[in-house]
């Protein structure tokens, strides 16, 4: 336990026990105090240097303090940082532009972090639903997957079914169903059934949950039913998109733009793409929700806004964000690194049968250690991890999820493998 391990560094130590002593207990973090971050790795504050294979769950893709992202924020930070929505700035329509055309759509709605993003789209499902869909007055359903994870707020954990991420935040937001993930039957039986559904909102591939990886054809089918009935299809690539699984997003199925030029002129376009995370490259939140006209334009002024969403400090950073991205081919870096390391994962699992599963895609990857979910096992792998040089964090119990920043290269990975190998050695 971090609160009650002691660490060979006092410094370190010192630093944990007054965050326990001032700070919220909301976190159980893994026992290591950073203090500087360069690419794919960290430095601790007696100087130790690790892999960050967490990445600041896929905020930071572009690596640590990247040079061109820390420019932008430095340069613009010295000539305006705020002025709110109530006047224009001189850079929300280059960053607006910029993200439409990228990404494919009319318009876009900058927030800041990932769950108002997330706030905003289900706001605007059911602006919509009303507006364009007809559904009667307060009547508007939003439905989810089960076991999703798309923030804290209370709007938004009433779709969870996580009991600790609900447990005591009752009463619950109305208006919201779920049905399992990964299965096309439950959703088109929904779909059929109720004509009060304004939205389907679901995560290309389920990060929480342990980087659960649906089949093949899913987001596809997903995207055809919410067209048939009606509904929108919201995909909340907080966490897979910005390159995160070897494509700009996760819902570029059938393109081969890897490079970034995406317009998302296919079938799995969905109605809203909600972005967080790696489009400031983890130096700031920032958050987008992007979507035609039909869908935005149903939202006026003074419906719904923030004081911070789409500052030109965010403006700055988001589009030099993107373009490192686009620049070092980051995409195509994700999908050729992510395919040697799952590959070098299960050649570690047939040696060592700790690693019941590897999963993932591009660089969002986890193995499922041969623990019960309510096991130490997987702490005490990432503790061993942490000793060795590299940093992860279980999820659900016996998950490690295994996500370094994009820019890692294969000796770096090799290198990576071989501090996982060696760790789980010391189990078996
Ligand atoms: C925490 C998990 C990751 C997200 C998706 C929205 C949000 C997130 C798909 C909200 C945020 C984070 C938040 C972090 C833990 C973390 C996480 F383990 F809980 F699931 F990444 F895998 N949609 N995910 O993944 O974005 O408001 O945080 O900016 O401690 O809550 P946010």
């Amino acid at each position: 336990m971090a609160t009650t391990t002691t660490l060979e560094s006092v410094k370190a130590q010192n630093l944990i026990d007054k965050e326990n002593k001032y700070g919220a207990h909301n976190y159980h973090p893994l026992p290591v105090v950073i203090e500087r971050g360069e690419g794919v790795f960290v430095w601790d504050v007696d100087g130790k240097k690790y892999f960050d294979f967490l990445s600041a769950y896929s905020a930071v893709n572009q690596g640590h303090c990247h040079p061109r992202i820390i420019h932008a924020l430095k340069a613009q930070a010295e000539k305006l940082t705020l002025t709110s929505r109530a006047f224009h700035n001189n850079l929300l329509g280059d960053a607006e532009e910029f993200m439409a055309k990228l990404f494919g759509f009319d318009k876009v709605l900058m927030m800041n972090s990932g769950v108002e993003a997330v706030e905003t789209a289900m706001k605007l499902t059911r602006k919509w639903a009303y507006k364009v869909k007809g559904i009667e007055k307060d009547k508007a359903k939003i439905l989810f997957a089960t076991n999703n994870f798309h923030g804290r707020t209370l709007a938004v954990v009433s779709a969870s079914n996580d009991p600790s991420a609900r447990m005591g935040f009752g009463p619950f937001m109305p208006g919201i169903e779920t049905i399992p993930y990964n299965d096309l039957p439950a959703l088109e039986e929904k779909l059929a059934n109720d004509p009060n559904i304004a939205g389907f909102i679901v995560e290309p591939i389920q990060g929480e949950a342990g980087v659960f990886v649906p089949n093949d054809g899913y987001l596809t089918g997903v995207a055809d039913l919410c067209r048939t009935h009606n509904v929108l299809f919201v995909a909340d690539e907080i966490q897979t998109g910005i390159a995160r699984t070897g494509r700009l997003l996760a819902t570029c199925g059938k393109c081969d733009c890897k490079a970034g030029h995406c317009n998302m002129s296919h079938d799995i376009k969905p109605d809203i793409l909600i972005l967080g995370k790696a489009l400031s490259g983890g130096v700031m939140p920032v958050s987008a929700v992007l979507a035609n006209d039909e869908i935005m334009l149903t939202i006026h002024p003074g419906e719904h806004g923030s004081t911070f969403g789409g500052n030109p400090l965010a403006c700055a950073v988001a589009i030099e964000a993107l373009k490192v991205v686009i620049d070092e081919n980051l995409s195509e870096n994700a999908e050729m690194m992510g395919t040697i390391f799952r590959t070098g994962l299960e050649k570690i699992a047939t040696k060592n049968k700790l690693i019941k599963l590897v999963r993932g895609k591009g660089l969002l990857n986890a193995i499922v250690i041969d623990s019960e979910e309510d096991s130490k096992l997987a702490w005490n792998i990432c503790l061993e991890f942490r000793d060795n040089g590299l940093l992860a964090k279980p999820t659900h119990g016996n998950k490690i999820r295994l996500a370094p920043p994009l820019v890692i290269n294969e000796a770096q990975i090799h290198e990576a493998l071989a501090i996982i190998e060696k760790s789980l050695n010391a189990f078996v």
